[in-house]
């Protein structure tokens, strides 16, 4: 399970929402690039962010108000950001691999549940190896719907989920402020307007899509 709240996973539960067929994801541009040549050009797009702006000469950055039905419907999104895909990519070998925002918490969480798996592992993608206080958020999210919902015991079995649970239960009824709290909030409020951005990957719930990996490095939804 790959958490990336602001904003890699966010974006790809919305572009998968909308239609995009499947996400390819990659830490390495050179890579994406001749991947995505091989593409039909009417069926691929590339995402690319570095330092939270848009890398020159991609189709679209990393905001989740971009991936709009119109742009990626039906097409392959070829994708790299900072940290996010670089998590998603760390952990190909999981057997089940997931990637979650808090607007898919519950569908993610409803998929673990129904999976009755015996070890669950979060990962946070933080920022370039560093702990990120919204990620934190997110895993405590998580957890704290397992915890209430799965009919299985449910452990927390170290002290950075246990921690994030906290976080959770303090934050839990302001998340937007949360997010603009944490030092990437405000590396993203330093660059511009993401008023936007900001509500969207703080919206809880609102998106039945399981982003799932369906063969190394290619993310479609169940
Ligand atoms: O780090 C990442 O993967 C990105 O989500 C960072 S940003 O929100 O696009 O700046």
């Amino acid at each position: 399970m790959v958490i990336d709240v602001l904003r890699a996973t966010t974006t790809i539960s919305w572009a998968l929402k909308n239609g995009a067929d499947s996400i390819q994801v990659f830490a390495d541009l050179d890579l994406l690039i001749e991947s995505a040549n091989k593409w039909n050009a009417d069926e691929r797009l590339m995402l690319g962010e570095r330092g939270g702006k848009k890398i020159e000469g991609f189709d679209l950055g990393n905001s989740p108000l971009s991936v709009t039905k119109k742009v990626v419907n039906g097409r392959r999104l070829f994708m790299s950001t900072t940290n996010g895909t670089k998590s998603l990519q760390k952990v190909q070998h999981a057997k089940h691999l997931f990637a979650m925002g808090l607007p898919n918490r519950k569908a993610v969480a409803e998929k673990i549940i129904s999976l009755q798996s015996e070890n669950v592992l979060i990962l946070g993608s933080g920022w370039e190896g560093s702990y990120s206080l919204e990620d934190s958020l997110a895993a405590g999210a998580l957890a704290s719907y397992l915890v209430l919902n799965c009919n299985l015991e449910v452990n927390i079995v170290n002290d950075e989920l246990q921690a994030a649970l906290t976080l959770w239960n303090f934050w839990k009824d302001d998340i937007l402020k949360c997010l603009k709290t944490a030092t990437h909030g405000k590396r993203l409020t330093s660059l511009g307007n993401y008023d936007g951005d900001f509500k969207c990957c703080s919206e809880l719930d609102c998106l039945n899509i399981v982003p799932t990996q369906v063969e190394r490095g290619v993310i479609r939804s169940s």
